[in-house]
């Protein structure tokens, strides 16, 4: 869902296609941890680099991504166990609609990007377990990043991760435990916890720099893109995707709104 044709076989990849691209110089290290079940997800990239230029006159992609037509009902998720620490329910991040029909959690993409300005390495993204809910609901990392589970709460939670079907680890989050992992492929994780079956959250990793989360407006924004013209994508988790052609002129900046349609997914 979030390459191109062209890599369409290595969005969710195979354990077989993994270890093919990790037969790449660099990668034994990542071969060593993909045994261990240390790394997170993996990128075929030998077949689609990502090349980090200097971006001097770069210009930016922004706008909203609202719903269309009617706003379906969300109703809190029921809690089933842990009341104590979690109350009966929890806030429902599944669709969060604010001002103006905005969509919040929804992630912008540029598709084609083979080159561009390098992404922010070794960056580390926090995914905390709090109040029975994961925290932030969805985010949006790079290859090369690195993500931490932690748990603040005071009882047991998990999370286990999967995408395309791979299952890519279950961790047992005791209170106060934080756990790190790689950011080695890209694709959609879905993240949940095994204790607590309300518990969901999505990571959407990229080769690239250039994503953006949605905020409570449905804004995005994604500066420093190269001159030139982009297909962009948005997902999100209930309402699906869309593309849409942009062209980014130096310096310039590019209006660019989504409208997804409630039940498309
Ligand atoms: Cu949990």
């Amino acid at each position: 869902m979030f390459s191109s044709q062209r890599c369409r076989a290595t969005r969710h990849p195979r354990p077989e296609t993994v270890m093919s691209a990790l037969q790449r110089p660099t990668g034994g290290l990542l071969a060593a941890l993909a045994a261990l079940g240390f790394v997170l997800f993996a990128n075929a990239a030998g077949v689609h680099a990502y090349e980090a230029i200097a971006v001097t006159d770069g210009g930016t992609i922004s706008g909203t991504v609202s719903i269309a037509g009617e706003v379906p009902e969300r109703k809190p998720l029921k809690v089933i166990k842990n009341h104590e620490v979690c109350g009966d329910q929890v806030p429902n991040d599944t669709l969060i609609v604010g001002p103006n029909k905005g969509v919040r959690y929804a992630v912008v993409t540029i598709e084609n990007i083979s080159k561009g300005r390098a992404s922010e390495i070794g960056e580390v993204h926090s995914l905390d377990n709090k109040q029975c809910a994961f925290s932030p609901h969805v985010l949006a990392a790079a290859v090369g990043q690195w993500l931490v589970l932690k748990n603040t709460d005071s009882i047991l939670h998990t999370a286990d991760a999967i995408s395309g079907g791979t299952t890519l680890f279950n961790i047992g989050l005791w209170p106060g435990r934080e756990v790190r992992r790689p950011i080695a492929y890209t694709g959609i994780v879905h993240i949940t916890c095994g204790v607590h079956p309300w518990m969901s959250a999505y990571v959407v990793v990229t080769d690239n720099p250039y994503h953006a989360v949605t905020d409570i407006y449905g804004d995005h924004q994604i500066d420093d893109v190269p001159p030139g013209t982009y297909e962009v994508r948005v997902w999100h988790e209930l309402l699906g995707t869309a593309e849409k052609e942009v062209r980014v002129s130096p310096r310039g900046r590019s209006k660019l709104d989504f409208s997804l349609a409630a039940g498309k997914k």
